[in-house]
């Protein structure tokens, strides 16, 4: 297997398994060297803890990247999510500008808007900016929500109109995720040069946060190992539901999801490609 240097940038939620909490086991489980880079210190996400302490750190994003481009570090891959403020978004174009090795790839998960509405303590602005550095992805991996801001289209709980952003994304590479196509099921559309391909599986009526940051680390994970995109997203699929599964039977768990006990699972997953 191909084994990668990525930088995953996105905020640490310090309690409440979401963005860098997983990122970084789910992407070492895949088998790469890890690089992080935080955006910002929370001392939980924005979904349901009340208001977290927060520590913006993109002061000290600019002071680290000071000091790897003294040292000529670079990255094969830069994989994003939850940045969290304008200025940490503008410090990952400047690492994609100077430290992508030839032929590094950039994956953005915008990780800034779930149901129809932007998540809380993010504004128009910040979604505005963070539309920009999608443009300047290889790959995005967009809720419906985030796709249908990608594409000035509305947006639909039941993913009416879901063939309307499909189209509207042609020549980018997107992995759309929660795209229904019934009550009983979900699923995620993949959109390349090759034209678009789905895959669905049963849905849990339960949501969990960090579900999408569990969904694109994997994704991240298996296509840098060389797994084409449709086939790193429907292992990150098929690994995501299991975890959905492994978190439904504790209520008390409503605020994040159960993925460490199923990381085998998906090491069997990788190895058996
Ligand atoms: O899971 C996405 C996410 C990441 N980081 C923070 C969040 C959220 C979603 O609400 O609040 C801080």
């Amino acid at each position: 297997m191909a084994y990668k240097r990525i930088l995953t940038v996105q905020d640490i939620s310090c309690l409440g398994q979401c963005s860098m909490t997983v990122a970084l086991p789910v992407l070492s489980a895949c088998g790469h060297e890890t690089c992080i880079l935080p955006s910002k210190l929370l001392s939980t996400h924005t979904g349901g803890f009340g208001m977290p302490a927060v520590q913006d750190l993109s002061a000290g994003m600019e002071a680290v990247l000071r000091h790897w481009q003294s040292q000529r570090i670079i990255f094969d891959a830069v994989y994003t999510g939850y940045l969290g403020s304008v200025a940490a978004i503008d410090a990952v174009e400047k690492i994609v500008d100077t430290m992508l090795a030839p032929g590094g790839v950039f994956i953005v998960d915008p990780a800034m808007a779930d149901h129809g509405k932007l998540y809380a303590g993010l504004d128009e602005n910040y979604a505005q900016q963070m539309l920009r550095l999608c443009s300047r992805a290889d790959v995005v991996l967009p809720n419906l929500t985030e796709a249908a801001m990608m594409t000035d289209l509305p947006y639909s709980e039941n993913s009416a109109g879901i063939e309307a952003i499909l189209d509207r994304l042609e020549g980018k590479t997107v992995v759309l995720t929660g795209v229904g196509n019934s009550p009983e099921e979900t699923g995620v559309a993949v959109r390349t040069d090759a034209g678009v391909t789905r895959y669905s599986h049963k849905r849990i009526a339960r949501s969990y946060h960090g579900t999408g940051d569990l969904f694109a680390a994997c994704f991240t994970g298996a296509w840098l190992r060389g797994l084409t995109v449709e086939e790193a997203a429907s292992i990150a699929a098929e690994l995501t539901c299991r975890c959905v599964e492994n978190t439904y039977d504790d209520p008390a768990h409503w605020y994040g999801i159960r993925f460490e006990s199923v990381l085998p699972e998906l090491i069997r997953m990788l190895e058996e490609q």
